[in-house]
């Protein structure tokens, strides 16, 4: 019998070739001898999409069929890293692909490198979205994520002269193969213009929002497919365009720019994501990106919901719908509106929906990052969410004046509206008042939560503020990016960790076998000539595989300290130049990260930390002892090669700064060992690791407090410490700077004047702390041990636990099993 797979659907080699082959030729429209590199790209991932739409249509299908709640999350950003290699990974495709891509003369590896990546996110929170939207669909819960569809993501970084410059990334140039515009589903948002109230045919009173602008937004749907389960969830992302594409009034009245401006505008509207830069509160396309997204969001979600319901009332039955932090948080008013105004809701009724509906995830305590918006931009945009939200927290405050009669002052500080000076809508406020769950991302943050930002909240409700502690997914973590090592591993423990990371528990054992450990140490070199390959390709320095690859990427801040970390690199400098001899562990410093285009000091510390490898690396007297590399353009596809490379994880922030940290999880779910300060979930990492596979440093929450309070003073740690001013000394004598003692000074200005960050307070003990890595790295043996121990007990950390709890805590949600038909 000769059976024939479907080219569409088939997995056998053959059919996947041929697939391959018919897209070259019918979607991208080239032969195999005139087709480029992302020619061959798109012809795969073609293939491959092709393969998921099945399991992606039969799950909307699935979950519009039977009467499950959903999650909704709501994200301004995404950071979703390639798809390719991802998707072959959950699709359990890798091998005969690879297969079948060889024989048609190609290359997968060189394939998958291809992939523009979408960079729709700024860092931790929207990668952390990406590693949910995962393990939502190989957990099997009926999902929706909603977000932006930017047009330009993050800029990339290129770096000229030791300094960082943004090019705008366009990853949407030769187009997404991942994607399907759904134009059919466009929906309708009102900016601007003003309210008016009537009385209804009923008599009601009522209240109309006549907007002087609309924008069309239109719904691109991606895939996400979970890791060897049929489901495959929607991200769902919005672009906006204008309502029609011209003004037809004003062009017959031969205003033709005019007609024009409004489609330029309305487009504008999802055109870039905001880099994280400190002022974001006065840019007002920022708020109108938020609320168009989110408002196309919640209009889907009804539509869809009154698909197959008569009412509204049972809306939060429907779905549970997550704020990722405050960005999404008008969210609570737009849905006030859509109930009362559009849907004729009581009040009362469409508040117990709307608070039923909601929960809010908060990502920073940082003062600068707190949203909140001026009430005249406020009532410009949205004239009828600002009258809501005067209504919604005058209710709220007649509720916290029965409970705490006579007190003024708890009322001005629970008020929505910040009235002290000038006027704000504070967004984590309203946020927190429309939602029936509040979390944090780490223990001590969500703890810092309650006893800061939202104290007041927490002494009125409670009962609705938990932790979450945040994960990362290990396909995309360790599968796909640590090839090497997950072999190693499932060659002795088998593949279920990958679904299960508990069950990496099972590889303890091994650490206290040579055998195993000397694998370990081959698996880890060989990632190391990887790194050190790329590195060589990337800014032509030569590093040794053999050093010690001590590693810090993620965004440059000064509350990450990058600057305490650079400082500790001019301190071993230094002490070879005093000490020629001196036998240390060699080592090879990696940064990498981006900026905010406006934050100057950041950028200041990136031209520091190339300064000073220009000099390090190109002293004879160092030799190999020490390299330093800044790579640039830090992103997905750079984490995945460096994390699995990494021997030392940089995780130093100042104690009670860094909510939670992802990348502190990535490092040691690679085998790599943490040097890090008391913050974040790097409490929880150490705990599960143990203290003694952990090198910690530095001061605690309350003794950064306790400093700050006492009035923290820079000068006494700089005369005390012979080893800080020398490193200080050296970097204001020009040494650093061709002769030039004014281009670090802002940064030395800030460290002595203003630093809220205590480098100066941290820097001894960090100091010493690495040198007991150095020394550590000197025994191999157990060194290896303790890599294999940080590995084996991370299993907390998958991103599959973290929404377990938020699945069985905040949404009350159950798995629905996709089958798939023939
Ligand atoms: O929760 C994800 C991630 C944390 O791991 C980081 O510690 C935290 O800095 C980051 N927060 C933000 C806040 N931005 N805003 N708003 O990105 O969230």
């Amino acid at each position: 019998l000769i059976q024939v797979e479907d080219d569409r659907t088939g997995l056998s080699v053959e059919t996947l070739k041929r697939a391959l082959a018919d897209n070259l030729f019918y979607l991208q429209g080239k032969f195999p001898g005139i087709a480029t590199k992302h020619d061959c790209y798109m012809a795969l991932a073609y293939t491959i999409r092709d393969r998921l739409l099945q399991r992606w249509l039969n799950t909307s299908q699935t979950y519009l069929n039977c009467d499950n709640r959903v999650v909704v999350y709501l994200s301004a950003e995404y950071l979703l890293g390639p798809h390719l290699g991802n998707n072959l990974i959950n699709l359990g495709l890798w091998e005969p692909v690879k297969q079948a891509v060889e024989e048609s003369g190609l290359n997968l590896e060189e394939l998958i490198n291809i992939e523009e990546e979408p960079g729709l996110g700024n860092g931790g929170l929207g990668r952390l979205a990406a590693c949910f939207m995962d393990s939502l669909a190989t957990l099997e819960i009926p999902a929706i994520g909603y977000g932006i569809r930017y047009e330009f993501g993050i800029f990339d970084q290129e770096i000229e002269d030791g300094w960082q410059v943004e090019i705008t990334d366009k990853w949407l140039q030769l187009g997404n193969p991942w994607e399907i515009a759904r134009p059919e589903a466009a929906v309708l948002v009102k900016l601007g213009g003003h309210t008016e109230s009537y009385t209804d045919e009923k008599g009601d009173y009522r209240v109309r929002w006549i907007p002087n602008n609309l924008v069309k937004g239109i719904p691109y749907d991606t895939p996400i497919l979970g890791y060897k389960v049929s489901t495959a969830n929607n991200l769902r992302l919005w672009k906006s365009e204008a309502a029609e594409s011209f003004d037809f009034q004003r062009f017959n009245m031969g205003d033709y720019y005019g007609a024009v401006q409004n489609k330029v505008t309305s487009e504008n509207l999802t055109k870039v994501l905001y880099p994280n830069d400190e002022q974001l509160q006065g840019k007002e396309l920022r708020l109108a990106q938020q609320y168009f997204f989110v408002s196309c969001s919640l209009q889907d979600m009804i539509r869809i919901h009154l698909a197959d319901n008569p009412s509204l009332e049972n809306f939060h039955e429907h779905f549970a719908v997550q704020l990722n932090d405050t960005h999404p948080s008008i969210g609570v008013a737009e849905l006030m509106r859509l109930l009362v105004d559009e849907h004729h809701y009581e009040w009362g009724k469409a508040w117990n929906i709307t608070q039923a509906t909601f929960s809010f995830t908060n990502h920073t305590l940082l003062p600068e990052a707190l949203e909140k918006w001026s009430l005249p931009l406020f009532s410009q945009m949205l004239p009828r969410h600002l009258e809501i939200i005067y209504e919604i927290n005058q209710r709220f405050l007649d509720q916290v004046r029965i409970k705490y009669p006579n007190d003024g002052d708890r009322l001005a500080q629970l008020s929505i509206i910040d009235e002290a000076g000038e006027k704000w809508v504070r967004m984590a406020y309203l946020a927190t008042v429309g939602s029936h769950a509040i979390n944090g991302v780490a223990a001590l943050h969500s703890q810092l939560i309650k006893e800061t930002i939202l104290k007041d909240f927490y002494e009125l409700w409670p009962e609705k503020f938990s932790n979450k502690t945040n994960g990362v997914t290990p396909r995309r973590w360790l599968v796909l990016s640590n090839p090497r090592l997950s072999n190693l591993i499932s060659s002795r423990i088998g593949e279920g960790w990958i679904k299960n990371l508990d069950e990496l528990k099972q590889l303890e054992p091994f650490a206290d076998l040579a055998g195993f450990r000397q694998d370990w140490r081959q698996v880890k070199r060989e990632v190391k000539q990887d790194l050190a390959h790329y590195i060589k390709a990337q800014s032509d320095l030569v590093v040794n595989p053999d050093s010690l690859f001590d590693v810090q990427v993620k965004r440059i801040h000064e509350y990450k300290r990058q600057h305490l970390n650079i400082l500790h690199v001019i301190h071993l400098y230094l002490q070879i130049k005093n000490n020629p001899n001196l036998e240390i562990s060699p080592r090879t410093f990696i940064y990498g990260g981006k900026a905010a285009p406006g934050y100057f000091i950041a950028k200041l510390i990136i031209k520091l930390i190339n300064s000073v490898a220009e000099v390090v690396n190109n002293d004879p007297a160092i030799g190999d002892r020490l390299k330093v590399v800044f790579l640039s353009n830090y992103n997905v596809k750079f984490g995945q090669k460096v994390y699995p490379a990494a021997d030392l994880s940089e995780q130093i922030s100042t104690a009670g700064k860094e909510a939670s940290g992802t990348g502190n999880m990535k490092f040691s779910m690679n085998g790599a060992l943490t040097i890090g300060t008391l913050d974040g979930a790097n409490i929880e990492i150490r705990e599960e690791v143990g203290a003694e596979n952990f090198f910690l440093f530095g001061l605690t929450t309350p003794e950064v407090e306790k400093t700050l309070a006492a009035g923290y003073q820079p000068w006494e740690y700089y005369n005390n410490y012979p080893d800080l001013k020398a490193v200080v000394d050296l970097i204001n004598s020009g040494f650093f700077s061709h002769g030039d003692t004014e281009l670090f000074r802002p940064l030395m200005d800030s460290l002595f004047g203003h630093d809220p960050y205590l480098v100066f307070a941290d820097f001894q003990a960090y100091v010493d702390c690495q040198h007991q890595v150095g020394e550590a790295y000197k025994d191999q043996e157990n060194w290896s041990r303790m890599a294999i121990l940080n590995v084996a007990r991370m299993g907390k950390f998958s991103s599959d636990r973290t929404i377990r709890e938020y699945a069985e805590d905040i949404w009350a949600i159950k798995p629905v099993v996709i089958e798939l038909e023939d």
